[in-house]
């Protein structure tokens, strides 16, 4: 009998029922303002919750809570099962070649000083330069800068385009042998600019530089696999992917990580102690001083499991979908201007008025139940290069429907209306 391949082709993206189904999953989904639910488009900050990732933190300090590898009791070694289990889903959520290469943090800002002070002290020296971009959040500036102005080494950024697309000439240029660190942010979070991240890596592995990628913004969109963009290190918070505030991770490639000095120190983070000298632990542990945020990384592990659920690729499909929409419906505002139109985006719609001050915006929408961030968005350097002081920006997940952009259209006429 001859094999026949059927193909399934699933759609990579969610129905309108889809997302109404998912959307009974975030409690925070129900709650109302002036009587209708709030349209919360803010989540570039943090994203909501699912029930699953609430029950799992829940959970865990009813029924499991102990500290985790120390213990030789009951619920020491179900807490230290849970903890450890949620570090193998993020392994396979960005496809790491080992489980000792995720080093839980609080964040992303956090996973970024680590690299600066342990990788980068160790091997960043006067004369050498680290790359970054003009497009970074400052979680991935001033560390560098510090960096810079404890080693001695020089501090380069790439420009970008009034678009918001780097400057890749410009990046071919600055990319010398004398670049020791390149440190890049995949997703824009005040543009929403999808960088070419690959590229960047292969171009600076040919120069012999270690790359960062900063992923805050990307986890939760876009399928991410560490082996395939090749990075050395990538920065992401569980908070802006469904999962809890206080935890986030740093992936790092062994090799390199077994040769860093320990970023902080005290409990977990040894083998041995003697009142002269210390045997550091093992990967990851490292780097894991003192007792971490065991119900954080444990809910930390249901958003992956929920986000594995949904399938990255069709989040991403859905998202890109609903960026579109956003993009043609903003359009139709008098007087906007949308900031960051790089062809490869991902959903945030960053904007001016010409009618009104972005802090002022946002306090419309906010009247209307419509939640967007105005501000510099951690990004000064981006609103100058643009020459504003601040944009509003509206950011999106795939839990958003065409209804809540409507909504946020319908109160940017009502700005323009106030102010108008
Ligand atoms: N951006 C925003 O509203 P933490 O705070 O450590 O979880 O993430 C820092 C960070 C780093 N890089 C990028 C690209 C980011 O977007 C963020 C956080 C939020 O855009 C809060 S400022």
């Amino acid at each position: 009998m001859t094999a026949q391949t059927v193909h399934t082709a699933e759609a990579l993206t969610f129905s309108d029922a889809d997302v109404a189904r998912l959307r009974r999953d975030f409690p925070i989904c129900r709650v109302e303002r002036f009587g209708k639910p709030i349209v919360y488009l803010d989540n570039a900050a943090t994203s909501q919750k699912p029930q699953t990732v609430i029950d799992a933190v829940t959970r865990f300090y009813c029924e499991e809570n102990a500290n985790v590898h120390r213990g030789v009791h009951f619920l020491s070694e179900i807490a230290t099962e849970s903890y450890e289990a949620a570090r193998k889903k993020v392994k396979h959520f960005i496809n790491a070649p080992l489980t000792c290469e995720l080093v839980f943090t609080r964040g992303t800002t956090e996973a970024i000083n680590l690299v600066a002070s342990s990788y980068g002290r160790a091997n960043i020296g006067p004369g050498d330069e680290v790359l970054i971009t003009g497009m970074e959040h400052h979680s991935n500036i001033v560390p560098w800068q510090i960096l810079c102005e404890q080693t001695g080494a020089t501090l380069k950024a790439v420009p970008f385009t009034d678009e918001g697309e780097l400057c890749m000439d410009s990046f071919d240029e600055l990319l010398t042998p004398r670049v020791k660190l390149v440190a890049v942010t995949h997703i824009s979070n005040a543009l929403g600019t999808v960088n070419p991240v690959k590229d960047i890596v292969a171009k600076a592995h040919a120069v012999g530089a270690v790359v960062l990628l900063d992923g805050a913004q990307s986890v939760a969109h876009t399928p991410v696999d560490v082996q395939d963009l090749g990075c050395d290190f990538y920065a992401f918070s569980g908070h802006k992917m469904c999962g809890p505030t206080g935890v986030g991770v740093l992936f790092g490639r062994a090799a390199l990580l077994e040769q860093m000095p320990p970023y902080q120190s005290g409990g977990d983070m040894i083998a041995s102690v003697t009142l002269e000298k210390t045997v550091y632990n093992t990967l990851p542990y490292k780097f894991e001083a003192g007792t971490p945020n065991i119900a954080g990384v444990i809910g930390l592990g249901a958003a992956v499991d929920y986000l594995s659920g949904l399938g990255m690729a069709r989040v991403a499909g859905y998202e890109h979908e609903l960026l579109e929409y956003g993009t043609r419906r903003l359009a139709e505002v008098e007087g906007l201007r949308i900031i960051g139109t790089a062809r490869e985006k991902a959903g945030v719609l960053s904007f001016i008025m010409e009618s009104a001050h972005p802090h002022d915006i946002g306090q419309i929408l906010d009247a209307e139940g419509v939640a967007v961030r105005a501000g510099h968005h951690c990004a000064q350097p981006v609103m100058h290069r643009f020459g504003v002081p601040a944009t509003a920006r509206a950011s999106l997940a795939f839990y958003n429907e065409r209804g809540e952009i409507d909504r946020l259209v319908d109160a940017l006429h009502k700005v323009n209306e106030v102010f108008g």
